[in-house]
């Protein structure tokens, strides 16, 4: 199958609701003619400015409006980062994303620490990844020449439930940071979260966002809702994992290039579950034992995973 950027919504939602075991069985043959099989790359998250945002995104524990388990703490030394970034190399990640809970990026000496710090990481020899919320192109170009490789930064969900998640900023912005992200020569890293009582057709729009894009998306996360007590969304239910299955296999048929991360949502998924979900194509988990602020799976239990199904982690 070709790279498209012209998938209808019908031709999406048609391959989404087609019979399970279909639907798996052919985003399993794409992913194999596009990816090594059995191959997973191993991602570790690193919340380096946590809590206190100004924004108001109803899933986020991190968001100064919701009263959360969730303390404000100012931007993690230089040298904390690095030795958790070298902690998780040991342990198998070859991608060390960085996270802030910033609305965007601030020119200063904030950023010119956090420059530093993807130097370091990229000397180590793994993919350094940011999320630090909106950027322009002068501090995406800075991020580069300090060897950035990818940055993250969510649609999350359709352009019609967004204004029901997040009112301090728009899809708009969204979309032209990740255009100035792209034009900096940074690989995109942009993907969504289920779960949120958003409606199928909205998960379809979020998929026809992404699959819109020119080029795609190299990587797409998807993570399930973490309902986090004292957010608006904190009460939700966890979704049947058959929706996740659904979502991946899509992102994997009409992305079949990009790397499809099992994000968000992990812990609480037994090994048969997260199994069809690399079958379906995902080829990316976060592992280690905190997202950004929420339990995940330690490496060790992510370890074991991989070994009962025969899946190598990525090398670089
Ligand atoms: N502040 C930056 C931003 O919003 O782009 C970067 C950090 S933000 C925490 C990164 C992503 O984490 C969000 O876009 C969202 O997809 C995901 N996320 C946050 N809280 C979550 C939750 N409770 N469950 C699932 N995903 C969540
Ligand atoms: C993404 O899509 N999911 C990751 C990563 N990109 C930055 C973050 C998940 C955060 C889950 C909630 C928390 O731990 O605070
Ligand atoms: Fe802030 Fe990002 Fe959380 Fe939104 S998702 S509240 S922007 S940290």
């Amino acid at each position: 199958m070709e790279c498209r950027s012209d998938w209808t919504r019908e031709e999406i939602r048609s391959l989404h609701d087609s019979p399970l075991l279909d639907l798996v069985y052919k985003a399993a043959s794409v992913h194999r003619k596009h990816h090594t099989a059995n191959q997973v790359q191993i991602c570790s998250l690193i919340s380096i400015k946590t809590g206190g945002c100004p924004e108001d995104c109803k899933y986020c524990p991190q968001s100064s409006l919701y009263q959360t388990h969730v303390e404000a703490t100012p931007l993690m030394q230089n040298e904390e980062i690095l030795s958790l970034a070298k902690d998780a190399i040991a342990q198998g990640a070859t991608r060390v994303c960085l996270g802030a809970a910033w609305r965007k990026v601030r020119d200063g000496e904030q950023f010119n620490q956090i420059l530093e710090v993807v130097k370091k990481i990229a000397e180590m020899g793994a993919e350094v990844c940011c999320t630090l919320g909106m950027l322009n192109a002068s501090q995406a170009e800075k991020l580069k020449s300090a060897g950035l490789y990818a940055y993250n930064h969510n649609l999350d969900t359709s352009p019609e439930f967004y204004s029901s998640i997040i009112t301090t900023r728009s899809y708009e912005d969204r979309l032209n940071t990740l255009d100035t992200v792209e034009k900096a020569g940074i690989s995109v890293c942009c993907g969504g979260i289920i779960g949120m009582g958003e409606r199928i057709e909205d998960r379809i729009d979020l998929l026809h966002a992404l699959a819109s894009r020119k080029p795609h998306p190299a990587s797409v996360p998807i993570n399930l809702l973490t309902p986090v007590k004292g957010t608006p969304l904190g009460t939700k239910k966890r979704l049947p994992i058959w929706d996740l299955v659904r979502m991946v296999a899509t992102a994997r048929m009409i992305m079949p290039k990009a790397i499809v991360r099992l994000s968000a949502g992990r812990l609480e998924r037994s090994i048969e579950e997260q199994a069809l979900c690399f079958l379906a194509g995902a080829n990316s988990i976060h592992s280690g034992e905190k997202l950004l602020t929420c339990p995940n799976p330690h490496f060790d239990q992510d370890q074991n995973m991989m070994q009962i199904l025969g899946l190598q982690g990525l090398r670089r």
